[in-house]
């Protein structure tokens, strides 16, 4: 079983985690993290400490000997280059007394009866998903072995959409550097770019939307039997646990509910292609698919034409490419600061102004793609069991055989 902790304050020395679960075998490079991690910290609108303090960098403490896990818990470290700054500088870090609408402030400080709010944010703070990035990396490098990619990309920032166009792994992997924001429609990515220098200028922040595809997912993965075991509703809870993410659907589970039921799903032909849940594109290609859980009901396969169920059905990936989606809020620290009250004097004031992001959803979007991969992966590891990557091949290799 794979599973995971994560710790680490926003401003202590440095983020660590322990996952526990991998299968022996398994190379995981730490440039390959590393990469993972620098996406998080690129997006047009990200804040100052992003953009000019922090380099994360991956440090694995255990579980591998001469470059391969051993089976063993894996322990990682991304130290916080804010606090060796603080340290040579004196600095100290801010306080504040007036909590941010629509940040954990208020909560916070309630629920752990605190003096002030910076103690809340310390670990209430997106910085946390440094690790969760790192975690979900070591899951990719675990998919990867099974042909499973996850990659996202920005529809959407403020009022600005992106126009839906093909998301194919190829097309995905091009937007993934050097570009602002991580969006397939470079039209609509220029206006967004534009629409983020408004929002600083203004002193306001904004929100949109990421979508997340997994790519070679087999069909099986999940179940309708217990409600807790569906792995739609996994994904969701592991995409709505994302700090800022207040909405998530999966495929276009927002739009089918305006469509009656000849629009709402996905036909079913005869038929097979050669690599599994190739197609991306809602309206897009067919594709074929492997099976965990035994022959597909047809001798020849079948595909399908559109995939508006996200790939999942019942709780099960059927083959098509995995999508989710989530929508973030406009992060709640912003120059032009909203009305709250002072926790010493019970009077009215403005919200505490910090040091923040202006934008945050291509990060979030990356911080999706890890959580989203570490189920996957997740999933994949407890069905197929085995210690050693060998071991979980082999069998997937026999599953796959299942549907000749
Ligand atoms: C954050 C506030 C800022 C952001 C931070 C999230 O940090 P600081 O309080 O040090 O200025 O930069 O995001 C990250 C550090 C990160 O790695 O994403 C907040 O309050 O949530």
């Amino acid at each position: 079983m794979l599973r995971y902790l994560l710790a680490g304050e926003s401003h202590g020395p440095a983020l660590v985690g322990i996952l526990d679960g991998f299968p022996a075998g398994l190379i995981i490079k730490n440039n390959f993290v590393d990469t993972e991690l620098a996406l998080r910290q690129l997006g047009y609108g990200r804040g100052p400490r992003m953009q000019s303090i922090e380099k994360d960098q991956v440090e694995f403490l255990s579980g591998f000997l001469n470059g391969r896990t051993l089976g063993s818990p894996i322990a990682f470290k991304i130290p916080n280059l804010d606090f060796e700054l603080r340290k040579r500088t004196g600095q100290k870090a801010q306080r504040w007394q007036v909590p941010r609408p629509g940040h954990a402030d208020l909560a916070g400080v309630i629920r752990h009866d605190y003096d002030d709010c910076a103690p809340v944010a310390e670990r209430a703070s997106a910085r946390s998903t440094a690790a969760t990035v790192a975690a979900g990396a070591c899951a990719k490098a675990l998919l990867k072995e099974f042909g499973i990619v996850v990659l996202s990309h920005t529809r959407s920032v403020g009022q600005v959409a992106a126009e839906p166009l093909e998301t194919s792994v190829a097309r995905l992997r091009r937007i993934r550097k050097n570009r602002p924001l991580r969006c397939l429609d470079a039209k609509a990515e220029k206006l967004m770019v534009q629409a983020i220098d408004q929002a600083i200028d203004e002193g306001v922040t904004l929100g949109g939307e990421f979508e997340v595809l997994a790519f070679g997912a087999p069909v099986g993965l999940g179940t309708y039997c217990q409600s807790d075991l569906r792995l739609d509703a996994m994904l969701s809870h592991d995409v709505m646990a994302i700090p800022a993410v207040k909405a998530v659907s999966l495929g276009e589970g927002l739009e089918v509910a305006a469509e009656d039921g000849q629009n709402a799903h996905d036909e079913i032909f005869p038929g097979s292609s050669d690599f599994p849940g190739s197609s991306g594109f809602p309206g897009g290609r067919p594709s074929g698919r492997s099976s965990l859980g035994g022959k597909p009901t047809s001798g020849s396969g079948f595909v399908r034409t559109t995939n508006r169920a996200g790939g999942l059905e019942g709780g099960i990936t059927n083959g098509e490419p995995v999508v989710v989606r989530g929508f973030v809020k406009p992060i709640s620290s912003q120059r032009n600061r909203l009305r709250s009250v002072n926790l010493k004097t019970g009077k009215e004031g403005l919200a505490a102004w910090v040091r923040s992001d202006t934008c945050v959803v291509p990060a979030a979007g990356i911080v999706a793609e890890a959580v989203v991969a570490w189920r996957l992966a997740e999933q994949l590891t407890t069905f197929l069991g085995g210690a050693d990557l060998k071991t979980m091949k082999a069998r997937f290799k026999e599953l796959r055989q299942l549907e000749k």
